[in-house]
């Protein structure tokens, strides 16, 4: 697939049949034919990759089913294949779609379809993403307990009834404890975007459970546990989510509170998925 359609845009496709041929293109372009985990690396976790072993290969998104987007929207990013020290092959998604980019739901968690089809049974999802908790301040790295998905979306189809009781793993958030017991957990509150909130929109993710907010991960983690797999959650604090700290957001300093942040957090998620 390298032409400039997508076939997840045309409304009669089966998403699992894409997820499943993109799969295979995996398979064939990193000669690795099945993968044990699946890490998507949100803003400020784009480095964490290097430490998590040795990278066998890297491959353009714009190469594999689905991933592919019209020329004007520039680069997908790339997916690369990583061996463990342990042994494990994790797939490395660094090309995640966004909600609010408007090419539905089924664009946004084809990367967790392929990954599950490439036969990954732990979904590692990371995010950066905003703070309700005053005493986290940027740079934080919080595990997601639970969330809330504000989208008024799904990626379901259907009469597709899903349980979500522990989607983000008890478990894996326990392995992770064992690594870094300092670590917090919060509900991600996934909004639509792209605007950040406005003060009053944080008051009500607060109330009516939140704790941190964003604009990814809970339509991944739903689509997740379709597949069947087990999720772990991370959320980076870059900033004070809007009227918790009184200064304007801005993207800037949410870019820089990541890039201070990333060797912490990088060690942090090599060490946790290496204990996987
Ligand atoms: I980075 O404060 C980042 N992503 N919705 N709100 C939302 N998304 C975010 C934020 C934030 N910070």
């Amino acid at each position: 697939m390298s032409d400039t359609s997508n076939p997840l845009d045309d409304p009669t496709a089966d998403p699992f049949a894409v997820a499943a041929e993109a799969a295979a293109d995996i398979a064939r372009l990193t000669g690795v034919e099945r993968h044990d985990i699946a890490l998507t690396l949100g803003s400020g976790w784009g480095r964490a990759a290097e430490l998590v072993g040795e990278t066998t290969a890297t491959i353009p998104a714009s190469e594999v089913a689905g991933f592919s987007a019209p020329a004007l929207e520039g680069h997908v990013g790339s997916l690369r294949s990583i061996l463990t020290p342990r042994g494990k092959r994790v797939l490395v998604i660094g090309a995640r779609t966004h909600y609010y980019e408007g090419h539905g739901v089924r664009r946004v968690v084809h990367s967790v379809r392929t990954a599950a089809a490439t036969g990954a049974k732990t979904m590692v999802l990371t995010n950066g993403a905003g703070g309700i908790r005053p005493s986290w301040k940027p740079g934080t790295p919080v595990l997601i307990s639970d969330h809330i998905n504000l989208t008024g979306d799904s990626p379901l189809e259907g009469a597709t009834f899903i349980d979500l009781t522990d989607l983000y793993s008890m478990r894996l958030r326990d392995l992770a404890r064992t690594i870094d017991p300092s670590l917090d957990e919060g509900v991600y509150c996934q909004f639509r975007g792209p605007q950040y909130e406005t003060p009053a929109e944080v008051q009500m993710a607060k109330i009516i459970g939140g704790h941190i907010v964003g604009m990814s991960t809970a339509l991944e983690a739903i689509a997740a546990r379709q597949a069947g797999m087990e999720i772990l959650g991370f959320s980076l604090i870059t900033n004070m989510a809007a009227g918790i700290q009184t200064t304007p957001l801005s993207h800037k300093e949410v870019i820089e509170a990541g890039q201070l942040a990333e060797p912490v957090i990088s060690s942090l998620l090599a060490r946790v998925i290496g204990a996987m």
